[in-house]
């Protein structure tokens, strides 16, 4: 509107004759499609500048050694929509055209994730102190070319990338999605496909749900028949499957290369119908229960005073801790309604201590502070009211506490009363409610410097597909991806409305089927 008002009156003018009036284009206003102070999750600081950078067939990628992994993720990244070569040269070699460029620096302001990134005609640098920051940087960097980039078939056209500087670092260090592989499977590559979705929002980590009442999904070689008969099942009767460890290490490198770690959840004590169908020893009475294709929750429980039920449970979690890289694993803990609260205890005092035996840390749905966990260990809030005493009480302990409140972060709650799938027992949950949070105030008495992060998880009781995937993850990730990553000081619905409008055309290039709320101003 504004730009037509002006050029009416540019026109009106220039019929009044000399003095020569500039042409149109030099004082037209800048086509703002897109530019730093669009990007999601907001950056720290973001300064828009005039002039582009426009990459063309003779632009080269330079990068020093460490960083060559993120340049060739960029190529690929730019290679498909714009067929140009973009070859990665290190930054000591002679270079043809204009660069991007990427390079690891010492900067105390950026932190471990933060990044600096700089689009001038003459050429792009991002820095930062690690390749997950240049990681972060590129993610950025994405989001300034226009939407057409996410195109997986040559576009001819030219590839402006928006002009300006970005310093930025996250607010929070764990930023998490979380995938029900349990209720519903998903193969390898729809949880790669997943992996490089919520890559794009600067999202590091990725729990995995591989074990419920419904379905056991990693292969775990001391208890073979866990995948192979626990993994036959599947909520509704549908199509079952599992992991092999060959399998999951593929998933666990691919999350990796999109500098993503996978945290694995084994639930328990509660959630255990797949393990105690599989195996009659892990039930109390030594019969096998049958398998549940059903949703209800609560109904199951290991045999807390069985001697084997130890065994199980650290023959699992020293395969898992093989498997997992990263510092974190789940161990669950839920709606474990069928276990006594003095046996609960007594399995948490037994079982929390082999995550430190196998070296890793572990994160427990919130239930678990009811059993003083070691600091180390991080409560996950999924509760619906700030008040939840025990993870008050845990953060007061020490324990920083993992933000994922059912009725704002459960990415499987219904959006309205007429979404086709998803759930709603935490309410339903609108766009705007999805962002209209946050994490120092989800939990009475849990502070900005004891929360871990933030989490958004996707069930699978009644999803099935990728695009159903899709449909609830987006767009209420990047809000979530926002509130973890961006400062609290810019969280403000009505700007962040206007900046998730126009991600709407970059996850349709991307061919995401994201739900178009009502409450967005798509373009
Ligand atoms: N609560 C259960 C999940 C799942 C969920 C669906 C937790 C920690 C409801 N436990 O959320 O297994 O059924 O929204």
């Amino acid at each position: 509107m504004k730009r037509t008002l002006l050029l009416g009156l540019v026109a009106g003018l220039a019929l009044l004759g000399p003095p020569a009036i500039a042409s149109i284009e030099s004082i037209a206003l800048p086509t703002v499609e897109r530019a730093v102070t669009d990007i999601v999750p907001a950056p720290v600081e973001a300064k828009a500048a005039a002039e582009p950078f426009l990459l063309t067939p003779g632009t080269v990628i330079c990068a020093d050694k460490e960083s060559l992994e993120v340049a060739q993720y960029l190529q690929a990244l730019l290679k498909p929509a714009t067929g140009y070569p973009l070859p990665v040269h290190s930054s000591a070699e002679e270079r043809g055209g204009k660069a991007i460029e990427l390079f690891l620096i010492k900067d105390g302001k950026l932190g471990a994730e933060g990044y600096r990134l700089e689009v001038h005609p003459e050429g792009v640098r991002i820095r930062a102190t690690t390749t997950d920051g240049l990681f972060s940087g590129v993610q950025s960097l994405r989001q300034l070319f226009p939407a057409a980039i996410e195109s997986k078939t040559v576009q001819t056209r030219e590839w402006p990338v928006a002009g300006g500087t970005v310093v930025d670092f996250p607010r929070f260090g764990h930023r998490s999605a979380m995938l029900d592989v349990a209720r519903h499977f998903f193969t390898p590559d729809q949880v790669k496909l997943y992996i490089d979705q919520i890559a794009q929002y600067k999202i590091n980590t990725l729990h995995l749900h591989l074990t419920d009442d419904q379905g056991w999904r990693i292969e775990i070689k001391s208890w073979p028949k866990l995948a192979t008969i626990g993994g036959q099942t599947a909520v509704g009767g549908d199509p079952g499957g599992y992991y092999t460890q060959e399998q999951y290490r593929d998933i666990v490198a691919y999350a990796a290369s999109r500098h993503i770690d996978i945290v694995p959840e084994v639930d328990m004590p509660g959630h255990t119908n797949a393990a105690q169908h599989s195996y009659a020893e892990l039930n109390c009475d030594g019969v096998a229960v049958p398998p549940r294709t059903d949703i209800e929750v609560g109904y199951s429980s290991l045999c807390i005073g069985l001697p084997i039920t130890y065994t199980f449970v650290e023959d699992v979690i020293r395969e898992l801790s093989a498997l997992t890289p990263g510092r974190y694993l789940h161990i669950g803990g839920d709606e474990a309604h069928s276990t006594k609260p003095e046996d609960y205890q007594a399995f948490q005092d037994k079982v929390q201590p082999l995550a430190a035996k196998y070296g890793k840390e572990f994160i427990g749905w919130h239930e678990i502070a009811k059993a003083t966990p070691p600091v180390t260990a991080v409560p996950q809030f999924w509760g619906t009211n700030p008040t939840a005493p025990e993870v008050t009480a845990a953060a007061q302990r020490g324990n920083k506490i993992l933000m994922s409140p059912a009725n704002r972060a459960y990415l499987d709650m219904k959006y309205n009363k007429d979404t086709p799938i998803g759930l709603s027992w935490a309410g339903l949950v609108e766009v705007q409610d999805s962002y209209g949070w946050d994490p120092s105030t989800a939990v009475t008495g849990v502070a900005e410097n004891q929360i871990a992060g933030v989490e958004a998880p996707l069930w699978s009781e009644t999803i099935r597909t990728s695009d159903n995937i899709e449909y609830l993850a987006f767009p209420r990730l990047p809000g979530i991806a926002e509130i973890g990553w961006s400062p609290r000081a810019s969280h403000d619905w009505t700007a962040y409305r206007d900046r998730l409008a126009k991600q709407g055309p970059r996850l349709t290039a991307q061919g995401i089927d994201f739900y178009r709320s009502p409450q967005v101003d798509w373009k």
